[in-house]
């Protein structure tokens, strides 16, 4: 990503944050969106730029930031945010308007850690795959109230973020057992877990989520075992290029990340990073604006968001 202009050191902190979401040093899409949209508001800020020239580049720095991980509009939605913002009341706000979405998003987020936290009770088990904030927030919620009850989680190939999870449950005394994932089904069938919580990355206008490859597995074994699963996450990560048809993408991620060195030639190594899961296997969305199910997740999305998140349609 290059400017014409004297590099500034808040543009060197936007490639810096561009990095580390590409290598998941930040992990996670409301993680992402926090920092994609900081770094980019304070950027916007104070690029040396005006004018047409400006608007350019900023579009570009927005194209290039939105594909650093596709599957995160709660990402694109801030960066529209911010750049509604800077149209109307200039760059100088930009900081502002980055701040406003960032709050939208914290205060989503106790919203959902409380209306989670109600569907937890002494004795309930639980069971999540990856790596989601929201739901570990929700978890740590719950253990706050008092509640005692136990997590069954993933580790999640190819990265591990399912240890994130493991290791912040234990250091909140929170009781955990961790398994492979091939090991989803089994571990359905024998610890019996009252519901499951998982996160989203995406949400789509048919109610449809993207999550974590392996959500899907879990969900069709959550149906096999009558366990409810239910979606925790922002109503921000709506895609709203899916309400005009377009597919929300699936990143792929490198092959390395599954099989590093030695891999003999001839084999193909593939790495999907998320997966749909069928809004028939979601039993609710638990979202800032209580628990909703999947077929209301666009127009409840209108009602919270819809004069503040533009979008544009380009036919
Ligand atoms: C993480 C993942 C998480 C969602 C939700 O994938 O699938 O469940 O991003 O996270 P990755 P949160 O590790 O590839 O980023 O609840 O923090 O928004």
């Amino acid at each position: 990503m290059k400017g014409n202009f004297t590099e500034t050191p808040e543009f060197r902190e936007l490639k810096t944050t561009m990095r580390k979401i590409k290598n998941l040093t930040i992990q996670g899409a409301t993680s992402v969106a926090i920092f994609g949209v900081g770094a980019f508001a304070k950027h916007a800020k104070t690029v040396p730029l005006k004018g047409e020239e400006l608007f350019k580049h900023l579009e570009a720095v927005v194209n290039q930031l939105s594909n650093v991980r596709v599957t995160e509009p709660a990402l694109r939605n801030g960066l529209r945010y911010v750049m509604t913002g800077i149209q109307l009341d200039g760059k100088e706000t930009a900081d502002i308007h980055g701040e406003k979405y960032i709050d939208l998003i914290n205060e989503a987020k106790l919203k959902i850690y409380k209306t989670g936290a109600e569907r937890i009770q002494d004795g309930s088990r639980v069971f999540t795959h990856c790596h989601s904030s929201i739901t570990v927030g929700i978890f740590l919620e719950a253990a706050n109230q008092g509640k005692d009850f136990e997590v069954i989680n993933t580790e999640t190939r190819p990265l591990y973020q399912g240890r994130k999870t493991a290791k912040r449950l234990l250091e909140n005394n929170i009781r955990v057992t961790h398994i492979v994932d091939s090991a989803m089904r089994w571990a359905m069938n024998v610890y019996k877990p009252h519901m499951i919580f998982m996160g989203a990355d995406a949400i789509t206008v048919e109610g449809v989520a993207l999550n974590k490859i392996g959500s899907r597995l879990c969900a069709l074994a959550s149906e096999e075992e009558h366990i409810p699963l239910y979606i925790c996450t922002s109503l921000l990560k709506y895609d709203q290029a899916t309400s005009i048809g377009r597919l929300s993408e699936i990143e792929m991620r490198a092959p390395f990340e599954i099989w590093d060195d030695d891999v003999p030639p001839g084999i193909k190594v593939v790495n999907p990073a998320f997966e749909t899961i069928d809004r028939n296997n979601i039993s609710a969305y638990i979202t800032e604006a209580g628990l909703i199910p999947p077929q209301t997740v666009h127009v409840t999305f209108q009602r919270l968001y819809g004069k503040k998140i533009q979008y544009y349609h380009h036919f």
